[in-house]
């Protein structure tokens, strides 16, 4: 029942038919691994079915039945007779690979055009719906994007939270995601979120773990890294840069933007501060500057003040601004930074766009349509694209944020939460059924940014400021009583640990006398603290791996070295369930329904065809229930566990 009639494959169905056919797909032999993730995938239908769901679902909502429609890019009006359309047009990765980072920067800079780079795969989702977007949604429309957005300066789509994310609760492995990607969209250059000396998690890794961590990234697909540290901390950044350069990335070095450059009365934070931490990048070799305002702050007159004071400095630098659109300025920052010689700037496609995620890609593309920026997108691709992401955006309804947030909210200025994390304070606010305490928990936030000496703030320092603001309101304590008090209170761990200077120093330096009352005697980290880390044994890693688990590459080994106990229970859940990431979202999500017929390709041109019939009510002496599915038409039998 396993076996692949090759008359079924779809190269023959297709009328292709050539003598390479059994050279090229190795596949049609692979009887016994399929046989095995074919089994494995029934398991998990069981499991699914007795127990419920095995990632947990934020909400009460549940994905929709849609199966989204995903558009052809087979058919082009432009055709040439003869002309393979099946391969993507050539993008900016062409000359990224032909001719290096250095020639890449320079055609980025020459462009007329304004440039774009696409965060739909990565920071719209970790913004809007907790980071849950599948690999198997994003891999259906990955040809769509390599065909009709062959011109996108960049596609972000790994790093930042997705790493952790896809381990954790996806239960896959990022690092296929990256190289199935890779395959599906040869020609547009793929970009990353790297924290830095924190690489993508939240604390600082030993040199060695970084080093390697970028290395098999640019193994696996990866081009451009945005580097970024929480804190601007130089030797950090730096770090960061040096790891990507050795790894044969191109640096994106990003400066990450608090306060606000047009307001005379901010002092901290001045046109001066960005520009000379510019000058700072510039000198250790970035070949495209970033400027990061991950929560949204940046204002339109901000924007165009802070790129120009960097253009004037650096007339051939690319300039690249990231924003978020929580307050609904998103847009206008944008244009207004373009107007201002930026050379490309970040969107999400319309449905995936707006609040906390990044502006819209159809509205800045129809905002410069005839202009000397004209992005030359045609509006009609957008909107097939978004299209696809408004279905496929109902699938993932569980972790939808529009549960709480329905609109923008100008009060980000104030507070200056990140994208991502003020949904998640938002959505932990009204979980607790306490929609108000987000009133407080704002208002906190603000104030704990002040206690901790005014600091930029995002992943993993924005964590530190969240952890302190949520603790004052559930301890009602006011921003006077938590200085004075400082040195009997106990504080989140990783108000701690920023005091020690575990994630690197804050411009300005660390607020006194509250760093010296919490601390008190505990030690301190000076300079960078990756340095004063040993580094690991990558080695001895892996062998420990190699205990429990009959499987383990390099890249495992490093997504170990980042998240020890996550990857064990990874590899342990795929040891068990095979595959997973093969199901569409719905079936992986909350299961499939008796008698429903569900095709899953469980390998390269191998499908294989599950109907779930029943199981049994009564249980066996050990617990377990006996569930029954078809697998192409042949039934089988599992037993499993009930955990009620
Ligand atoms: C991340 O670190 O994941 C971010 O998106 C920061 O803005
Ligand atoms: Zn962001």
């Amino acid at each position: 029942p396993f076996l692949l009639n090759v008359l079924d494959h779809n190269k023959f169905l297709n009328g292709v038919l050539d003598t390479y056919f059994i050279d090229e797909h190795p596949e049609v032999f692979n009887f016994p691994q399929s046989q095995n993730r074919a089994q494995k995938i029934l398991r998990y239908m069981g499991e699914v079915l007795v127990n419920g769901p095995q990632t947990p679902l934020a909400t009460g909502q549940l994905p929709s039945t849609v199966i989204p429609h995903v558009p052809s890019h087979l058919s082009s009006p432009d055709q040439k007779f003869g002309e393979d359309i099946s391969v993507p047009p050539k993008g900016l990765r062409d000359i990224l690979l032909a001719e290096g980072p250095e020639a890449f920067a320079k055609e980025v800079r020459n462009s007329k055009k304004l440039l774009l780079m696409d965060t739909t795969f990565r920071d719209a989702h970790q913004s809007l719906l907790a980071t849950r977007i599948r690999s198997n949604d994003l891999l259906k429309i990955s040809p769509y994007v390599a065909h009709k957005f062959s011109n996108l300066y960049s596609m972000e789509n790994w790093g930042g939270a997705t790493f952790d994310v896809a381990l954790r609760f996806l239960h896959e492995c990022p690092w296929e995601r990256l190289e199935d990607m890779r395959k599906a969209i040869p020609n547009i250059p793929f970009q990353m979120l790297l924290r830095g000396t924190n690489a993508v998690g939240y604390t600082s890794y030993p040199d060695n773990v970084v080093y390697k961590f970028c290395e098999l990234a640019v193994q696996s697909g990866m081009d451009i890294f945005r580097v970024f540290d929480s804190l601007n901390y130089l030797p950090n950044l730096i770090f960061g840069m040096e790891a990507v350069g050795k790894a044969g990335g191109v640096i994106e070095a990003a400066i990450s933007y608090s306060g606000d450059v047009s307001d005379p009365s901010k002092t901290k934070y001045t046109l001066e501060y960005y520009t000379n931490i510019a000058d700072e990048l510039v000198r250790a070799g970035t070949h495209i500057l970033a400027i990061k305002d991950m929560a949204g702050v940046l204002k339109p007159a901000a924007g165009e003040l802070l790129v120009t004071a960097i253009r004037d400095k650096h007339p051939d630098l690319p300039i690249h601004v990231h924003t978020h659109d929580t307050s609904g300025a998103g847009v206008a920052a944008m244009l207004a930074c373009a107007e201002a010689d930026a050379d490309i700037v970040d969107v999400a496609v319309d449905s995936m766009s707006g609040m906390t995620s990044q502006p819209s890609m159809g509205a800045i593309v129809a905002s410069l349509q005839g202009t000397d920026l004209d992005t030359e997108f045609d509006l009609k691709d957008v909107s097939e694209y978004s299209a696809y992401w408004e279905q496929t955006r109902t699938l993932y309804g569980p972790f939808e944020c529009t549960a709480t947030m329905r609109s923008g909210n100008a009060d980000v200025y104030l507070h200056e939460i990140p994208g991502g994390q003020y949904t998640n304070l938002q959505f932990q606010a009204f979980s607790l059924g306490l929609g108000h305490l987000f009133e407080d928990v704002k208002k906190a936030y603000r104030e704990a940014n002040f206690i901790l000496g005014d600091i930029i703030k995002v992943t993993p320092s924005s964590k530190v400021a969240g952890d302190l603001a949520q603790f004052m309101v559930q301890n009602k304590l006011t921003s006077e009583e938590v200085v004075e008090k400082a040195g009997e209170l106990s504080f989140p761990s990783s108000v701690i640990e920023y005091l020690q200077g575990y994630i690197g120093i804050p411009y300005g330096g660390f607020p006194e006398p509250f760093r010296t009352k919490v601390l008190k005697d505990l030690p301190r980290i000076e300079g960078r603290p990756g340095e004063s880390l040993e580094l690991l044994d990558l080695e001895a890693l892996k062998e420990e791996l190699l205990k429990n688990h009959p499987h383990v590459s390099e890249r495992d080994v490093i997504s170990a070295a980042l998240y020890k106990q996550v990857t064990e229970d990874f590899l342990t859940f795929r040891d068990e369930y095979g595959p997973v990431d093969k199901l569409d979202t719905r079936t992986f999500l909350v299961g499939p329904k008796i008698g429903q017929e569900i095709d899953v390709e469980i390998s390269k041109g191998m499908v294989i065809t599950f109907k779930p019939l029943a199981f049994s009510q009564d249980l066996t002496a050990s617990g377990d229930r006996e569930v029954f599915i078809e697998m192409n038409g042949q039934l089988r039998s599992v037993l499993i566990r009930d955990k009620e």
